[in-house]
């Protein structure tokens, strides 16, 4: 036995010394290039002479010539080809060309392998052709979530979950319910606790661990607070939202008021003073970042202005498309969303896929729930890009970074400063790679300014079938360039939900801050409410603001404009010169140019964000040292646990063992060998 063995490794041995020979021969091409003296009339002559075509002339009396007969891809040179040129007395040299290998250097955005069975199934990250959320180009940009913090304010957090483990983060998580530091969910037969541990996996599943899905910042860090598994009050949700706010970076919130339609209730006094708190105080001053879900109630004609979470300025609130790039049938149309993110749509539109309880992994992840995790993810890409940005830097780079195209509603209008929104999708889908680079060149926006101005026309009675308007001439001296913009309206009405307003802007922007919410019967009105808009964003404030009320109640249905002010946010200095102008001065430091020439790069930077000097993508996406975590339930394949019971089986039959051994050794022998060579031969 042992003697054929060695027979055979020998054969094999030689098999591959020829085939060595073979990979590392250098292989000849078809062409010549040609030393002749008098001109290139004369290697023309030559040419034609000895039946070669002629290419052209290289330099000092070198000709290029080509000759069909012989073999395009050839191990040996053409010894008869070589013997008719040289036996030419005109001919001075010659040599026939090797074929060199070369590999074009073009970036490979579109064809990041990953080996997490899910991933070719995650279609909202890689499906191309701006149809996904260009998550794999900042990824190839180099950013990837290392060093931030994220966590999911939910109904807790599976922190074994093998696609999760490695990037566990306990000094973001708490157990708010249970009063401990273990947000692990509790769990019971319907799943009804799974909702943390799936918006944790958009955020920061392991990338190239054989496991599940992917994160879109799966080098981020990733908490639970778990606060939804019980009572919820005041004091639950303001330490949910402050929890740890000098290490957490970002807090996704997919939950909020009932999405009824008729709700309208927002944070109250700790939850309003833990917001404040954390976008001036958290993260070291530059803020915390609160990513919301813009709610689920489109079914029931629910406006997301009505719920003060999203409604707010300290929440970047985000809305879903479907797959197909339309408004999701869950969908709450309000102007406070700033963007969109993809998530889950009709029957036959594909959802969200992510880690699931019981170290389970999940392919229908669905609504706005699913659209906010998105969102961290990406504002932690941006992060990773940026660590200084600040809680408005992240709205404004949203702002100026996504993108309308391939997203289908009836109402995208263009602003007074171009930019195009919508109530549906605010400012459009989410692009990660143009966030990180323009998260590259940002300089902080200036402090943020306040004017706030009394609204005149108040106390006005709207009949039924009727409308008010009011107007208001604004004049502000420290605002300059709009952000946000909140009017604060109190309003009598016998049914709350029969009226629509509107806020149009002296740049002739009109927002819709509220629309019929027909199972609204309340009688309550709404008193000194905040109804936000991000719709006038870059605009100039100054010149007259109309507000327009409209009342679609019946038979005696009244309200009345009570009272109404005017917030306008925003800055004084253009955010844009700022921009501009580091993007410049990089030119200064960089490339140490004239002043026309730097000048003429900031202004091209201005039209496009692809002059970026910053920017510097890897040829290659590699995923090294990452830490595969086995489990039974998720890593072992069927196959693979057949094999490892055959193998036990073999066990027992010692001769057949030691033959399988060799054979092994055998291939293995054969894998160095063969690696060997052709790294040899490169
Ligand atoms: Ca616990
Ligand atoms: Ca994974
Ligand atoms: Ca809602
Ligand atoms: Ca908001």
């Amino acid at each position: 036995m042992t003697t054929t063995l060695a027979i055979f490794q020998l054969l094999i041995l030689l098999i591959i010394f020829n085939f060595c020979k073979v990979i590392n021969a250098k292989l000849y091409s078809d062409q010549f290039v040609v030393q002749i003296a008098g001109g290139s009339h004369v290697a023309k002559k030559i040419a034609k002479d000895h039946g070669f075509t002629y290419l052209g002339e290289m330099h000092d009396n070198y000709y290029h010539l080509q000759h069909r007969s012989i073999t395009k891809r050839s191990i040996e040179k053409s010894l008869t080809h070589h013997e008719l040129l040289l036996n030419d007395s005109r001919v001075k040299k010659c040599s026939q060309q090797i074929i060199k290998k070369r590999v074009k250097r073009d970036l490979l955005t579109h064809t990041i392998d990953l080996n997490d069975p899910k991933w070719p199934e995650m279609w909202y990250l890689n499906r191309g052709k701006g149809l996904d959320m260009n998550v794999e180009a900042a990824w190839a940009a180099g950013a990837t979530g290392k060093g931030v913090v994220v966590t999911i304010l939910d109904d807790g957090l599976e922190k074994d979950h093998p696609d999760l483990i490695h990037n566990y983060d306990p000094a973001a998580s708490y157990d708010i319910n249970d009063k401990d530091f273990d947000p692990h969910p509790r769990y019971d037969v319907v799943n009804t606790n799974r909702h943390g541990t799936r918006c944790a996996g958009e955020v920061a599943a392991s990338a190239n661990n054989s496991l599940c899905s992917v994160g879109i910042a799966f080098d981020a860090h990733v908490g639970g607070i778990r606060m939804l598994d019980g009572e919820v009050t005041d004091a639950v949700e303001a330490r949910s939202l402050s929890h740890n706010f000098q290490h957490i970076d970002i807090y996704s919130a997919s939950w909020g008021p009932d999405d009824n339609g008729k709700t309208v209730d927002g944070p109250s006094e700790h939850a309003l003073y833990a917001f404040k708190e954390g976008v001036e105080k958290g993260r070291n001053g530059l803020g915390s970042i609160f990513i919301w879900a813009s709610g689920n109630g489109g079914r029931e004609w629910d406006n997301c202005n009505c719920d003060g979470y999203t409604n707010s300025i300290w929440t970047l609130s985000i809305s879903s498309a479907t797959e197909n790039g339309l408004v999701p049938w869950y969908s709450e149309a309000c102007s406070s969303s700033l963007a969109t993110t993809y998530s889950s749509g009709s029957t036959g539109e594909r959802q969200v896929i992510s880690t699931d309880l019981h170290h389970g992994c999940t392919s229908g992840h669905t609504g706005t729930s699913a659209s906010a995790p998105l969102a961290a993810g990406i504002c932690a890409l941006a992060l990773d890009a940026n660590p200084n940005l600040t809680w408005r830097d992240m709205q404004h780079i949203v702002v100026r970074t996504a993108k309308p195209e391939n997203l289908f509603a009836r109402d995208w209008a263009t602003n007074g400063v171009g930019r195009n929104v919508s109530h549906s999708f605010g400012y459009g889908m989410m692009d990660a790679y143009a966030m990180v680079k323009l998260a590259r060149i940002w300089t902080s926006v200036p402090e943020q300014k306040i004017c706030e101005m009394k609204g005149l026309n108040i106390n006005q009675l709207i009949l039924p079938r009727n409308h008010a308007t009011a107007t208001l001439i604004v004049n502000c001296g420290n605002v300059k360039y709009l952000e946000h913009v909140q009017a604060k309206l109190t309003i009598s009405a016998t049914k709350r939900g029969d009226l629509h307003i509107y806020l149009t802007s002296p740049m002739g922007t009109k927002s819709t801050l509220l629309a019929q919410r027909p199972p609204d019967s309340s009688r309550s009105g709404f008193d000194n409410w905040p109804f936000m808009t991000v719709h006038m964003w870059g605009e100039s404030p100054n010149g007259v603001w109309k507000l327009e009320i409209f009342n679609d109640g019946r038979y005696g249905g009244r309200a009345m404009l009570k009272e109404w002010n005017l917030v306008l946010y925003g800055t004084s200095e253009n955010p844009d010169d700022l921009i501009f102008k580091k993007d410049k001065n990089s030119h200064i430091r960089h490339h140490n140019g004239g002043l026309l020439e730097q000048e003429h790069h900031a202004h091209e930077s201005r039209r496009s964000y692809d002059r970026d000097p910053y920017v510097r993508v890897p040829n290659v996406v590699t995923f090294l040292n990452k830490e595969t975590v086995m489990n039974d339930h998720l890593s072992l394949s069927g196959a693979d646990k057949n094999q490892d019971s055959m193998l036990e089986n073999l066990e027992h039959n010692h001769a057949i063992h030691s033959v399988i051994n060799q054979v092994i050794l055998l291939i293995s022998f054969f894998v160095i060998t063969l690696i060997n060579c052709v790294h040899f031969s490169n």
